[in-house]
């Protein structure tokens, strides 16, 4: 593509642009549209070239911004401006998420500003709101059914609440972040409706099909993704006499993206909630946004062309807003979604690791960390300028998503040991105190995935039911042990709520039919306040998780090299049960902070003198900065008491 092609074009689009955004004031935005117009030209063109309406909608795509950026407040453009000139702000280790159901954590939106100072008091300053948007009363996928992209559920409140919170959460120097579900709509969103009115346009925001013939060739190479509550890819629509695609539930339509149109919708959408006041925005199932016949329907090149183009976008009309990529698929996969061969992120500048939330929980289930090394190690090295979202637990269930090639360099047969870990977790084994519950179940490909909160998948509710006070204890440390990582592990921990204080599995979604099929549900807390008040009375397990967690967060604010600047060395011990990794800075070499973490349930050791510039004492005592306590040190050896993380340095 000739840069003179792209520029004649914008001249073109611009010449013909609508009166009414013409007269406005736009500086700010056609210097970025100028800088950023080859790259987005050359992304549509891809995608839409080779249609004949091609300039037309690409007039439409910069009208779409431009009334956006026009729709933007002052306040939120200087935010832009700030964060343009400051543009490494959220690789700091100053930023700690909380992920929650606005109505499961504070009944509604307006709940969610008197109970801010909850989670400010945790240290908690970035807010994921679960879907909020409005989406049908029964079947919704836990609002990620959307049947209206620009209104919230009445059920949790109005925009002017949202505007409220989020003021609220400016003044307390807190992020917002929201879902934009990008995949799929609710089945009673308008433009499905208006396709099973039969209106043609409609039907080509979607993939629907006369006959089985097209369905059934997608479906030789497409997985299920919810393979109990909807097998198959696809569902016949009686009032459209359709058969449409529906990759997760049967009531999500998925988009179709190789429509200008959807993508514009799509873009519009983004900056609208870019506008309310979110500075982050989650996009939803993004591998999945291209299908193409004879592939997976995941990871295919468009899908990461779309995400290019909405990034390039989203730089013209509000550079300030991040996007989270919520790809969770293998290892290899996962980075790109940063963007490839660049430093700064051309697609999302945040990723969900989720190879390494489910490198942990393999850990948990083996008491090592064998697995968890390997996996590290062959996690490929992400952009300078894009980071994790570190989490132990989230609302949806636990895969076991890590590469097959690892299970064997780790020591293990795959399907055993696959097999293994969800017998574990399930609590199939004596030594067993996991009470997870499974989650889909596929008897074709004997895949399976876990549900269950942080504290009964690691026996929390197990010991407290049986009055086990050694078990109560160890399982304490495993909660603290995996937050000391995702806290210090590089990238923005993502805390899910009520795991601050060991909140169990729910089982009440069993009562409600709309929910009892889907057994993610079972952690997904209504927050029980008076358990949560404990938090205060020291003795209780609530204030054992809650003040620790709270110390843990202060102290990884204060540590530097916990910013997330690729400033990560994995260090190999020859102890299978450690998780060993140093967190550095080149300039301050000083200021490097050992992390060592056993999963053992009993003590391991760490010679120092096999970690390079660790052999202690020569550069003084190590001391673990979130006790402030000395470790044990016999000879040259570290010792670690079971199920314990050190943050350490040398004082
Ligand atoms: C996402 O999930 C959401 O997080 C789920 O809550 C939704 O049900 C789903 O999209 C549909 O909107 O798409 O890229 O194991 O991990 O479905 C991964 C299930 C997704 C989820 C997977 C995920």
């Amino acid at each position: 593509m000739y840069e003179q092609v792209s520029h004649s074009l914008l001249n073109d689009i611009l010449n013909h642009i609508k009166p009414e955004i013409s007269r406005q004031d736009l500086r700010h935005f056609y210097t970025r549209l100028g800088a950023n117009f080859y790259a987005i030209h050359s992304l549509f063109y891809k995608l839409y070239g080779q249609r004949d309406d091609f300039e037309q909608q690409a007039q439409r795509l910069v009208e779409t911004m431009a009334r956006q950026y026009l729709n933007r407040s002052d306040k939120l453009k200087q935010l832009d401006i700030i964060r343009e000139k400051d543009y490494n702000w959220f690789l700091s280790q100053k930023w700690v998420g909380m992920a929650l159901y606005s109505n499961g954590f504070a009944g509604n939106l307006k709940g969610m500003k008197s109970h801010l100072n909850y989670v400010q008091d945790l240290g908690v300053n970035l807010l994921h709101i679960m879907p909020i948007l409005r989406c049908p009363e029964g079947h919704s996928d836990g609002g990620y059914a959307v049947s209206d992209f620009r209104e919230i559920d009445p059920r949790i409140g109005t925009l002017d609440d949202l505007h409220d919170l989020a003021e609220a959460m400016q003044q307390r120097d807190m992020l917002l972040t929201l879902d934009v579900v990008l995949n799929h709509t609710s089945n009673e969103h308008e433009w499905a409706q208006q396709a099973r009115a039969g209106s043609p346009d409609y039907q080509d925001y979607y993939y629907t099909f006369d006959s089985r013939n097209i369905p059934d060739m997608f479906e030789q190479s497409m997985p299920e993704i919810f393979p109990e509550n909807a097998p198959g890819n696809f569902t016949w629509d009686q009032e459209m006499g359709r058969w449409v695609m529906t990759v997760f539930n049967s009531y999500q339509w998925d988009l179709n993206y190789s429509n200008p149109a959807v993508f514009i919708e799509m873009l519009d959408i983004i900056l609208f909630w870019a506008n309310q006041g979110a500075d982050i925005l989650r996009l939803d199932a993004v591998a999945f946004l291209w299908k193409k016949i004879g592939s997976s329907c995941q990871n295919e090149r468009e899908a990461h062309l779309i995400l290019q183009l909405l990034k390039d976008c989203c730089q013209v009309t509000c550079p300030g807003v991040l996007f989270i990529a919520e790809a969770i698929v293998a290892p290899v996969e996962v980075t790109k979604y940063f963007g490839e061969d660049a430093v700064i992120a051309k697609e999302c500048e945040i990723a969900y690791n989720a190879t390494f939330m489910a490198l942990m929980w393999d850990a948990v289930a083996t008491k090592n960390a064998k697995l968890l090394n390997q996996g590290i190690k062959s996690l490929p090295v992400k952009l300078e300028r894009a980071t994790w979202l570190n989490y132990i637990r989230c609302h949806d269930d636990i895969g076991l998503g890590f590469d097959d090639q690892d299970i064997v360099l780790a020591g293990y047969n795959p399907a055993n040991h696959r097999k293994f870990i969800i017998d574990y977790f399930i609590g199939k084994f004596d030594d067993s105190h996991a009470r997870g519950v499974p989650f889909g179940q596929n008897d074709k490909t004997g895949d399976a995935r876990i549900s269950g909160s942080l504290a009964s998948l690691i026996g929390l509710q197990y010991a407290i039911e049986l009055g086990d006070e050694k078990a109560i204890e160890n399982a304490i440390k495993a909660i603290l042990l995996l937050h000391g990582l995702i806290l210090s592990f590089g990238g923005i921990p993502l805390i899910y709520y009520g795991d601050e204080i060991g909140t169990w599995n729910d089982s009440n979604y069993l009562n409600e039919p709309e929910k009892m099929g889907d057994s993610r549900w079972v952690h997904r807390p209504t927050i029980d306040w008076n358990k949560a008040n404990r938090r205060h009375t020291s003795g209780t397990i609530e204030y054992k998780l809650f003040s620790a967690i709270k110390r843990m967060i202060a102290v990884r604010k204060e540590i530097e090299v916990f910013a997330d600047f690729n400033n990560r060395e994995l260090i190999e011990s020859n102890n299978p049960h450690l998780f060993v990794f140093g967190r550095y800075n080149l300039i301050k070499p000083s200021e490097e902070v050992l992390v060592v973490a056993n999963f053992d349930v009993k003590p391991q050791s760490l010679a120092l003198t096999d970690v390079k510039n660790w052999a202690s004492g020569q550069r003084g005592q190590l001391v673990d900065l979130y006790s402030g306590q000395k470790p044990d040190l016999f000879k040259k050896t570290l010792i670690i008491p079971p199920l314990t993380f050190y943050w350490l340095t040398e004082v």
